[in-house]
């Protein structure tokens, strides 16, 4: 398959920092998987992001291949989207450094993501935790992204990748297609079960608040069974003063692919407990079979190989042909 001129292009990422949460797939492999007939997609795997934290290099390359079998379980198909490993097209690097010079300072020392993660990693708030919205600029840049699908975290970094490629086109001519995010109607944003107003992520502190994707059932069962929720006992979705009961409807209805209004009529008059039982054993019965398909693929490692191969040959020929025009435009000497 090669270079899809009839479709509109489309980019997203997810970093290998750890087994990935249901968060990461609602917010983003769903997505990912669902545009992959309307779209030519390009899905990376961001382990040049990842190295912005501290990670254990042979945890960082077993999960590279990890996030590689789980894409291709939840049903994204090679033949139709390129899949690959960042750090396999050094083109990534090579655009951010020229991008960098189009960033102000002041703008990524703004980033939420930068404060939260520096508050985090107090002891390595280094100059790559920094620059991460640029890295990700010259990602979606590099493959002339149309859409972006991503979870609403990502809203802002997306927002300055849009205000840099605009910056470039103005100074040389237009080079950079000027992207749009794509975000889940529902699900854009899935809390930690222990607490709602934190963003439910793959490094958080408080597993007891994360479903991960290749959490067993009893695992998944006790994790929704303690979900924090509110004293009024009405299964109703209100995500400012029911916080708890509402990402618990999100995730209830992305697995079920019933309306909010449906699963509230559902749950109508029934208490908390009911619910919950319900959420936790719908996530345990979707993801199974998607966890004993990522085994089966995990312990094909050829096969797994030969895919990214082939995603980095793709990747590659897009990114180096959009870098070329790059050093073009800012005037490096080419031979
Ligand atoms: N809780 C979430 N709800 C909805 N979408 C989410 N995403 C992440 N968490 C949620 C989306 O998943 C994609 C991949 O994310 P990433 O790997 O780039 O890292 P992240 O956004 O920083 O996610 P994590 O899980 O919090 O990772 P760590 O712990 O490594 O920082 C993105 O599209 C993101 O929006």
């Amino acid at each position: 398959m090669e270079e899809n001129l009839a479709k509109k292009r489309l980019y997203s990422a997810v970093q290998p920092t750890n087994a990935l949460t249901i968060g990461n797939y609602i917010g983003a492999i769903n997505n990912m998987v669902a545009l992959q007939d309307e779209y030519d997609c390009t899905y990376a795997i961001a382990n040049m992001h990842a190295i912005t934290v501290r990670q254990q290099p042979a945890q960082l390359r077993a999960n590279t291949l990890s996030v590689l079998a789980l894409y291709l379980a939840c049903g994204l198909d090679p033949q139709k989207c390129t899949l690959y490993v960042q750090s396999h097209v050094p083109c990534h690097a090579e655009l951010a450094w020229v991008l960098n010079t189009f960033t102000y300072v002041g703008e990524m020392e703004r980033m939420t993501q930068f404060k939260d993660k520096s508050a985090k990693h107090a002891d390595n708030i280094n100059m790559g935790l920094m620059d991460y919205p640029v890295l990700m600029a010259a990602d979606i840049l590099l493959y002339k992204a149309d859409v972006v699908p991503v979870g609403i975290d990502q809203r802002q970094h997306l927002e300055i990748c849009r205000d840099i490629a605009v910056r470039f086109n103005n100074v040389y001519s237009p080079t950079f297609t000027v992207p749009e995010g794509i975000y889940p109607k529902v699900g854009a944003k899935i809390a930690d079960l222990s607490d709602p107003a934190k963003k439910m992520s793959k490094s958080s502190e408080n597993p007891a608040g994360t479903i991960f994707m290749n959490d067993g059932r009893d695992a998944i069962i006790k994790k929704f069974r303690r979900a924090v929720t509110d004293s009024d006992g009405e299964v109703r979705y209100d995500p400012e003063n029911k916080p708890g009961i509402s990402n618990l409807l999100s995730i209830y209805t992305v697995f079920t692919g019933k309306s909010v209004a449906q699963a509230e009529a559902e749950f109508a008059g029934r208490g908390y407990g009911d619910f919950k039982s319900a959420v936790a054993e719908t996530v345990a019965d979707a993801l199974a079979p998607v966890q004993a398909e990522q085994a089966r693929l995990l312990a094909d490692k050829g096969y797994l190989d030969s895919v990214l191969a082939e995603g980095a040959r793709r990747a590659y020929k897009t990114a180096s042909s959009t870098l070329a025009k790059v050093y073009r435009k800012i005037g490096f000497y080419q031979l």
